[in-house]
């Protein structure tokens, strides 16, 4: 795949803002960290990787409006097109020092996703995906897994932590999804968990109580490698629910039956 102008801009933009946390990865014991809440850090790594995305991105496509983790809401003069950008997903695993943490890099025009780029700085990763255009894994076509019984299946998963989520559902969804599948697994960074579906590594994930951030470019990620992506009632939409649920047809239908079964 040629890449268009468009993932050009969002690819150089995720790569100088990896460059940025790769160089704090490294320096991680002398991060200055500040308490936002429970288990909620925000560091200086992801406010200047916000920056520098804004800057480039701005640069660019002047006028799109953006919408960070960090910054919030700033608005543009082009009220069609809208950044969603996660500068550090996987927050917690990257102040642990493991190398599960992305940038995430969506774009809407007009409510509808158009383009995605996800990049794992650590791994040098790079996922990148536009509507109508399928999804690449460092220029590599994606295709989500074929595998239709969930007893063949890994699976990914959220799960409530401290100050966050509703652990007494959370067990109950894990004790009944265990026994079903051929392997559950939590990696901690969302963004990373939709792109392993897309590649077909992982063949489902759900996980509740995210953000638009989180999700925007993993979800176009999922439908341009052919799978389907949902709320959890299964035909909803994660961006307005912060709930997701994702996989092939068959096994996003078999998850969203097992987890509306939980309640
Ligand atoms: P983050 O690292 O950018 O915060 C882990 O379960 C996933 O949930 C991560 O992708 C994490 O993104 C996301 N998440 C969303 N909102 C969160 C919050 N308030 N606290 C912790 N993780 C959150
Ligand atoms: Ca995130």
């Amino acid at each position: 795949m040629i890449p268009s102008a468009l993932i050009n801009v969002m690819v150089k933009a995720a790569r100088r803002a990896g460059r940025s946390l790769k160089r704090d990865l490294g320096e991680i014991e002398n991060l200055q960290v500040s308490l936002k809440g429970p288990a909620n850090y925000v560091s200086n790594a992801d406010k200047r990787a916000e920056e520098m995305l804004y800057t480039d991105l701005a640069k660019a496509r002047p006028g799109y409006g953006f919408l960070g983790e960090e910054g919030g809401v700033r608005e543009g003069t082009d009220k069609s097109h809208t950044w969603i950008v996660d500068p550090l997903d996987g927050t917690t695993n990257f102040l642990h020092g493991i190398p599960q943490f992305a940038i995430s890099i969506g774009l809407q025009r007009d409510d509808v996703l158009i383009a995605g780029v996800i990049y794992n700085p650590a791994n040098d990763e790079l996922y990148i995906s536009e509507r109508g255009k399928g999804a690449f894994l460092n220029d590599q076509r994606l295709r989500v897994a074929g595998r239709k019984q969930l007893h063949d299946c890994v699976i990914a998963c959220g799960l409530p932590h401290i100050g966050r989520g509703d652990l007494q559902h959370g067990l109950k969804e894990l004790a009944t999804m265990m026994p079903k599948v051929a392997g559950l697994r939590r990696f901690g960074a969302a963004s990373l968990d939709l792109a392993a579906v897309a590649a077909g590594r992982l063949d489902g994930y759900w996980e509740r109580d995210l953000q638009p951030w989180d999700l925007a470019a993993g979800m176009l990620m999922i439908r341009e490698a052919g799978g389907t992506v949902s709320g959890m009632l299964g035909n909803d939409d994660p961006l307005k629910t912060g709930h997701v649920i994702c996989g092939n047809e068959n096994i996003h239908r078999e998850l969203v039956k097992v987890l509306k079964a939980v309640g």
